[in-house]
């Protein structure tokens, strides 16, 4: 026999096998195929070695390499088969296995509208040339008031306006702030202040995170809150800056052309002081707090008035993501009912 006719007869053996494995769909039919292919006496990969024996004696290396080919090839097809039809099996027989029950379905999380507000902030300053800048939320009396130009006698420091901790013990290591009281910080201008405590002038950052104050939750207002700082400091930093920053970012967040105002107000840490709204669906709403940093605050922290000027903002987040989604009670961004989370 030559060669190619042997390879040939393999091959349309090896084919059937293929055909006849694919379409067993039983434990009986498994026991036909291996009797009918794979059987010691009589079965077809047998008879196809026995055509070897006329095969050339040049041709047999070959003709050996292809009849193992094959052989490797029905056996693997053939134990496939096997354990595809064992887990059938297991499933139809397993006697709590009812595939007429509907599946279970995985309820996807989602991300928290805060924390989706919160990237987006970042993102939008980002693209404006301001890097993030941490804090921590245990202040002391320093970064929280002292350095904010807020002196010992100033009403902002009222135990009914901040969460007060236990005053600062020695720690053994150093002196620094024993005896001084700490609170959750009440606002994130605490970063400005170690911020610029650490980096030399040009300064452009923000800062974002929790705050903490005892007001009564009610619509607009919970004890505990985010707020976003932004802080730039420069030689000729203006408040034609301040506005052109405040403007570009209500721009970019409400994505279209946004007027923003400033109306005089007063922070112990800014001078001058201003309150931002920005003009939106026909109306005035509040942005949040901003002026030019106040000398005080630049010198309590080493810098030179004369040459270093700067301003600073923070706005409140929930207040921005309400007024994104229309959402009329700050109250359910804290109850994480899945319902209401699961519209963002
Ligand atoms: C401040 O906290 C100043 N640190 C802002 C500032 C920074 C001024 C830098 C100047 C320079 P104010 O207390 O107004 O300002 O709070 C800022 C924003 O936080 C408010 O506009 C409001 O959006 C939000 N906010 C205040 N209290 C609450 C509260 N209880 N719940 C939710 N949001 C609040």
């Amino acid at each position: 026999m030559a060669l190619q006719e042997f390879v040939e007869e393999l091959d349309s053996l090896s084919a059937s096998a293929h055909q006849a494995l694919t379409s067993a769909t039983n434990e009986e039919q498994l026991e036909e195929f291996r009797v009918e292919f794979l059987g010691a006496k009589n079965g077809r990969l047998k008879s196809a070695q026995k055509l070897m024996g006329s095969v050339g004696k040049e041709d047999k290396p070959a003709a050996g390499q292809k009849l193992n080919e094959t052989k490797k090839l029905i056996l693997g097809a053939f134990d496939d088969a096997k354990a595809r039809l064992l887990s059938i099996e297991a499933d139809v027989l397993d006697p709590t296995f009812d595939p007429t029950l509907p599946g279970k379905k995985y309820r996807l999380g989602r991300i928290h509208p805060i924390t989706q507000t919160i990237e987006e902030l970042k993102d939008i300053m980002g693209r404006l040339g301001f890097s993030i800048a941490e804090g921590p939320e245990i202040e002391d009396d320093w970064h929280n008031f002292e350095a904010l130009n807020i002196p010992g006698e100033h009403p902002a420091r009222d135990p009914l306006d901040n969460f007060y901790l236990s005053v600062a013990e020695k720690s053994g290591v150093s002196d620094a702030g024993v005896g001084q009281p700490t609170l959750m910080r009440s606002q994130t201008s605490t970063v400005q202040i170690r911020v610029m405590e650490n980096n030399p002038p040009p300064i452009r950052v923000i800062s974002l995170g929790r705050v903490y104050r005892p007001d009564t939750a009610d619509a607009t207002h919970y004890p505990m809150f985010h707020q976003m700082e932004g802080l730039m400091l420069d030689v000729d930093v203006t408040m034609a800056d301040l506005k052109t920053v405040l403007r570009l970012f209500a721009t970019n967040y409400l994505g279209e052309d946004v007027t923003i105002r400033i109306r005089p107000s007063f922070f112990p840490f800014t001078e001058p002081s201003v309150e931002a709204d920005y003009f939106w669906n026909g109306k005035w709403v509040e942005f949040g707090g901003a002026g030019m940093v106040d000398p005080n605050v630049l010198q309590s922290v080493g810098y030179d008035p004369e040459t270093i000027s700067g301003f600073a903002f923070g706005l409140g987040v929930e207040r921005l993501c309400m007024r994104r989604h229309s959402i009329t009670d700050i109250r359910a961004l804290f109850t994480n009912e899945t319902r209401f989370l699961h519209q963002f």
